[in-house]
């Protein structure tokens, strides 16, 4: 992504946005916004303040406003910048967007920006095809926003380009030797990301939780000794930071997809995110939550598909593979898609990793154990070493075959069984 248009959010965009997160007098929260410098905003909405973090959400529709300017074919550099100068008279923030044929800008305001656009007479000016308002709810994730794809980079592994991405590792880090093997088998297998749970959301409280900061440690250690970037989920905002320190990209997990505080945060730190589709969300709420996201002026944001609860009892959830063109078609960023938890069982997580890379997903991320039968979660959905080779050579025969590519297994595995 470019650095301007990175300014654009952080400035303009969030300046919007703070304002309007910024203290309400006390009544009614439909009162007046009054607007405070940000030095002075209290931390928190305490005594005569309220805090209106809570509602911003509710607001985000109202006071952000995206055009999309199209320039007609050929329109000369000149017409361009005579168009961003004027916008950016009026006040917007730009998002220019270069294709083959056209130039589309986007441009990013409030509610008094849109009102000056409609008198401006811009849709008269040289060079100038159409204004077209983003009327979706969600507006920074939504392709009309962004044409091209987003290219996320975690380490030095891109997911939304060229190359199927394949994200593998336990559930959970049990111990710095299951981690080391497993990461090995990952590593030899042509996985390019390594998976495991420190920080573990459970149904009940009395499954494990996850050994917390000893297992960062542990990741971090696999990563130097691998080479493998690492995921992991955090849980909540105030693991955010120590979460960061040790992970390369983080994990929003199912049951935080509405965590807006949370999205807010792992928002904040600009490091990718790997937003997990709650178990009950809609595709829209999905997207509304990466919304949150790039809201905070992070657009590495890699959307992923792991099932939905239906009435179908026979698997874990329903792996709801429509999501991948559907999302795609809507948004600019990635989709991939998790067969382990979207099944729940391993017998199925290689056929729908294929499906799922055949439906366009620009990954898959899978759960693997060296010994399933012994995991402390999720075993039934792992892969032992040898069919996790088994499954990466047939991920890359599907992404050939759809005009992809993906890294193949450098060595046998499981041959230690
Ligand atoms: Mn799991």
């Amino acid at each position: 992504m470019d650095d301007g248009f990175l300014a654009v959010i952080e400035g303009r965009y969030t300046q919007l946005y703070h304002q309007i997160r910024a203290p309400l007098t006390s009544g009614p929260v439909t009162g007046p916004i009054r607007v405070v410098p940000r030095t002075s905003v209290p931390a928190s909405g305490t005594g005569f303040f309220v805090n209106i973090g809570f509602f911003a959400g509710l607001f985000l529709g109202e006071v952000l406003a995206i055009v999309i300017v199209v320039m007609q074919p050929g329109a000369s550099e000149e017409q361009i910048e005579h168009v961003i100068k004027r916008l950016e008279e009026i006040g917007f923030g730009i998002h220019l967007s270069r294709g083959t044929e056209r130039t589309v800008i986007g441009a990013i305001g409030g509610v008094t920006e849109k009102a000056a656009l409609a008198t401006s007479g811009l849709e008269a000016y040289p060079g100038v095809e159409k204004l077209v308002p983003i009327q979706k709810p969600f507006k920074l994730v939504s392709r009309e926003f962004r044409k091209e794809p987003t290219v996320v980079k975690v380490g030095p592994v891109e997911i939304g380009g060229q190359e199927v991405v394949v994200i593998a590792g336990p559930c959970a880090v049990e111990s710095r030797d299951q981690l080391l093997e497993t990461a090995e088998v990952v590593s030899k297998g042509g996985g390019a990301i390594l998976r495991g749970g420190a920080f573990k959301p459970r149904t009940s409280p009395y499954s494990f939780q996850g050994l917390e900061e000893e297992g960062l440690k542990i990741l971090a250690e696999a990563r130097e000794r691998y080479g493998l970037p690492v995921v992991t989920e955090v849980v909540s905002p105030e693991q955010v930071s120590l979460v960061a320190e040790y992970a390369d990209m983080l994990q929003v997990g199912a049951r935080n997809m509405q965590n807006f505080y949370l999205l807010r945060a792992v928002g904040k730190t600009g490091k990718p995110v790997l937003l997990k589709r709650g178990m009950s969300a809609t595709i829209q709420e999905w997207l509304m939550a990466a919304e949150y996201i790039l809201s905070e002026g992070n657009f590495n944001v890699v959307m992923c598909e792991r099932g939905i609860r239906t009435f179908e009892t026979e698997t874990r959830n329903t792996l709801d593979l429509n999501a991948v063109p559907v999302v795609k078609e809507l948004t600019h960023l990635p989709v991939i898609v998790d067969p382990s938890h979207g099944t729940g069982r391993w017998g199925l997580v290689t056929p729908l990793a294929r499906a799922a890379v055949a439906a366009g997903a620009d990954g898959v991320a899978v759960e693997v154990h060296p010994r399933p039968e012994q995991a402390w979660s999720d075993g039934p959905q792992s892969l032992t070493p040898e069919r996790f080779g088994r499954m990466m050579e047939e991920v890359a025969a599907v992404a050939e075959a759809v005009g992809r590519t993906c890294r193949r297994p450098s060595a046998v595995l499981g041959s230690k069984q």
